[in-house]
């Protein structure tokens, strides 16, 4: 096929709330308000207050236009169409002045003929897209009864009753920029025949072999015969280098099509192929997939692999585990919301970033959670690529949606359109209705009254559309009707219900209960659970100015969508931890205070498998600079959450915990198909490092469990001190045992693979007579063979057990090997700084740099 890419420079039409006439040119593939923002329309809406002024830019229409020439022969000699990714959202395409399709869903693909249209030399194309938030009103105003949705701080009504991004009108994270724009590609298709629609696999395993069938659909202008050509190739990395592309198997035919839709079904026979593993479980090995039409040909990645979901009755009520080539999975993760709330700012390097730093993290699976959108093409690719597990949402949250007509269909096409634009992606391994839907039956006044109607709403829409189109098109692909849900078939709210189906607890952050709530539930599959804390004082520095660098400031609550979240944060913090001396220490400590609230949960539910069997908590990454629930902050910079989650996600793993019983259980993980050897130190430690029980032994961690090492009383623990320091445990000279000692853990691997640190606090940190420690910090460069310096070591140490150290680079984005760490006297702990992936020359970076920008935190520090 020939292509002529529209991609570039367009121009950018409308009129502002006064009727002044705006033009500025905008980049394609992209959105407006990332064109207003370019040519200084409106102000950048993430710094400041500004979002509140550009609230305007959703309010009316915008028309989209660019000009391209054509040849004389392109126009006479072939068939065209044109050929949009997706259209945000309710637009008219126009060519040469003439209406050439209609669009109301961004979720589905544009594709439309031109060829009557089209003239020779210059031409026109305009897309109109009309204020969503005016045709979201207009709709609801026509509307039998009320549809609600969930309502956040800055809110644009009736998004339900918008095929968009929902997070786009505002969330409890995101601005309400209710963008307009063309995404993807864009482009006009020249054809001699006609064009393939899809390509779509399935595959199954055979008792010799397997089977790739393969569907093709292709739309003809014309009837005859055509020539139809498949090949699949061994994945790439099978080869050596020089080699040339090794066929599996090929075939190539003459084949007769009508004017309009054929379909074509052929089944090729896949000896032994490579199976593609999740991350930690072995290859992503990749097929190579190429179908020729005519002069049309798509190409695409193929896995092998089983997939099943097992959800069978068990002791505990019904399991939910995912099962990967007949192993059972430990699912561990997060959430992922959009990238940006700004599309032109989603570029691939930060689909990389954000992918690389959850497999950093031990991540082996990410939620696409359906407030967002289906993702592009990258993330699928990448995930597919890194073997990275998909749980893909369809994009409808938090909300009742409508079940008439108008709705439906539309909301066909798009679940049409994207399980066959997705369903190849080996790692996406469920479909999942919706986010809370279910769950927000219960959420509004009208649907309380009357749940029948609006059960019956929601059953049409998700089982009626959504679920029967998944069964039809992608029948070995598991569904789940709705996050939380018990699974298929049951309409109960799942959100407190933690023997069955997946579960949100929010109890911890909504209802503002202890994180020792955490230890009351061990959830078959726990798909949200969160905490918030403050971004980094860097990037509060890009958003909020001197004068507002205080957590009660307006521009810090405005960069706060949770109505009472910084309440929450500080009320949490009084509980647990002393009041921070100042605003850096605050911005610390709410890190500190999130990661402690996650690892008590994931500490104690990672112990419980194979009862639990999946942790994904909420949420990965934020749409712009924000106080959320987010492990990377806008930007890309490692929260302390991040950090603790590379330690508490890795596959070998000690726990420690008290959940209520007057007992400290420590308990080895071990996800690896390997039984693994090490040894358990444990300490019995005072805040000034002395050490009043100590103990090492050998310990053997099944594969693919976890299992009980120690259990110590808290009551031995207590006589310990007595022996060894005297006293009675209720002196009268200061306080409890419990607040003066902790419990220091490590598993060192045998094998020289690494070792965990883990400790415990026998009462909550504000309690504890934590003393002053005077931290010792080096840094020099470490540089390749060009002399290029391409990350930096920090040697830090310590005088008195330091806790929750924590190194912040300030200006300098990068990662650190290790952070959030238990830091005890007489050990040294050698850190890497790797500065993002970026090579600096000596002369653009240097030690004193980093020095100077180096800042440490650690728990005593945080307060006189
Ligand atoms: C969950 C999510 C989001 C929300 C988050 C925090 O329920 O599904 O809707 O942002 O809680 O409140």
């Amino acid at each position: 096929m020939r292509k002529i890419d529209l991609s570039g420079v367009w121009r950018l039409e409308g009129k502002d709330e006064r009727g002044v006439s705006v033009k500025v040119p905008i980049v394609i593939p992209g959105d407006n308000y990332s064109a207003l923002i370019e040519n200084r329309v409106i102000e950048d809406p993430f710094i400041d207050k500004n979002e509140a002024k550009s609230l305007w830019v959703g309010r009316v229409d915008w028309l989209f236009r660019c000009f391209f020439t054509l040849e004389s022969e392109s126009v006479s000699e072939y068939f065209s169409f044109i050929h949009f990714d997706s259209i945000d959202t309710i637009a008219e395409v126009f060519v040469n002045g003439e209406r050439v399709v209609d669009t109301r869903n961004m979720f589905v693909r544009v594709r439309a003929d031109v060829k009557r249209f089209l003239v020779a030399g210059r031409n026109e194309l305009k897309v109109l897209i009309r204020s969503p938030q005016q045709y979201a009103m207009q709709m609801a105003s026509r509307l039998p009864y009320s549809i609600p949705h969930s309502v956040y701080p800055v809110q644009s009504p009736h998004r339900n009753l918008v095929r968009k991004v929902q997070s786009h009108s505002g969330w409890d994270w995101a601005p309400s920029l209710m963008v307009s724009g063309l995404y993807g590609s864009v482009y006009l298709g020249f054809v001699r025949n006609g064009r393939i629609e899809y390509v779509t696999t399935e595959l199954a395993k055979r008792e010799s072999h397997w089977e790739l069938e393969i569907k093709i659909e292709f739309y003809s202008y014309v009837s005859g015969s055509i020539s139809l050509g498949i090949i699949l190739l061994e994945p790439q990395s099978f080869l050596a280098e020089g080699d040339k592309d090794r066929v599996v198997v090929a075939l190539s035919e003459i084949v007769s099509v009508e004017e309009g839709l054929n379909v074509f079904n052929r089944t090729l026979e896949v000896k032994n192929p490579e199976l593609w593993w999740p991350v930690g479980y072995g290859d992503q090995p990749l097929y190579s997939l190429r179908v020729e039409v005519g002069d049309d040909s798509v190409e695409k990645q193929i896995g092998f692999r089983e997939l099943e979901l097992l959800s069978r009755d068990d002791a505990w009520g019904r399991s939910m585990t995912f099962v990967i080539n007949g192993r059972k999975i430990f699912a561990k993760g997060a959430n992922w919301i959009p990238v940006d709330a700004l599309p032109s700012r989603q570029t691939n390097e930060r689909y990389e970033y954000l992918i690389n730093s959850a497999l950093r993290a031990n991540f082996n699976m990410l939620r696409v959670w359906g407030g967002g959108q289906y993702e592009r093409d990258v993330f699928y690719e990448l995930c597919d690529r890194k073997g990275l597990l998909v749980w893909q949402d369809f994009m409808f949250s938090c909300a009742l949606y409508p079940s008439e007509d108008w709705f439906l269909q539309n909301v066909k096409q798009e679940i049409v359109h994207q399980i066959k634009r997705l369903k190849d992606h080996v790692s996406i391994v469920l479909w999942c209705g919706n986010n809370e839907n279910l769950g927000a039956l219960n959420w509004f006044e009208v649907s309380r009254k009357n749940r029948d109607r609006y059960l019956v709403d929601y059953d049409r829409l998700n089982e009626g559309i959504v679920g029967r189109v998944v069964k039809d098109l992608d029948p070995s692909r598991p569904w789940w009707p709705s996050s939380p849900s018990a699974g298929p078939g049951d309409y109960t709210d799942n959100f407190h219900d933690d023997s069955k189906g997946d579960m949100h607890y929010w109890s911890v952050w909504h209802e503002g209960r202890d994180f020792e709530a955490y230890y009351e539930v061990i959830p078959r599959f726990s798909s949200e659970f969160g905490f918030q804390s403050f971004p980094s004082f860097q990037t509060i520095k890009e958003f909020a100015r001197v004068d507002q660098w205080n957590i009660t400031s307006p521009v810090m609550e405005y960069h706060q969508r949770h109505p009472r979240g910084n309440s929450i944060i500080l009320e949490t913090m009084a509980r647990y931890f002393r009041i921070p001396s100042g605003f850096k220490e605050f911005l610390y400590l709410s890190q500190v205070q999130q990661a402690l609230a996650i690892k008590t949960a994931v500490d104690y539910w990672r112990a419980k498998r194979p009862r639990c069997m999946g942790v994904l908590y909420w949420q990965l990454n934020d749409v712009w600079p924000v106080s959320s629930w987010s492990s990377v902050e806008y930007g890309g910079r490692w929260k302390l959450l991040h950090y603790a989650a590379r330690r508490f996600y890795s596959p070998l793993y000690v726990s420690v915990f008290q959940s209520g019983k007057k007992v400290v259980e420590i308990v080895g993980i071990n996800d690896t198909m390997e039984e693994v050897t090490g040894r358990l130190r444990i300490r019995f430690m005072d805040f000034f490092g002395g050490v009043l029980y100590e103990d090492e032994e050998s310990v053997t961690l099944p594969s693919e469990g976890s299992l009980l090492l120690r259990e110590l009383s808290i009551e031995a623990l207590l006589h310990f001190y007595e022996a060894k320091v005297g006293g009675s445990r209720n002196d009268d000279s200061g306080g409890k045992i419990e607040e003066k000692t902790f419990l220091c853990v490590d598993l060192l691997i045998e094998g020289g693979s690494g070792s965990i640190r883990n400790h415990l606090f026998l009462s909550r940190p504000k309690n504890c007579e934590i003393e002053k420690s005077l931290l010792q910090v080096e840094t020099g460069p470490v540089t390749d063979s060009y002399g290029n310096v391409t990350s930096y070591t920090i040697k830090l140490s310590t005088d008195k057990p330091a806790f929750y150290v924590a190194l912040d680079s300030g200006e300098f984005p990068g990662i650190f090997s290790d952070n959030f760490i238990t830091l005890l006297p007489g050990e040294e702990r050698i850190i890497e700084f790797d500065l993002d992936g970026r090579v600096f020359s000596d002369s653009d970076f240097s030690t004193t740099d980093l020095m100077d920008e180096l800042t440490i935190f650690h728990l005593r520090g945080s307060y006189r």
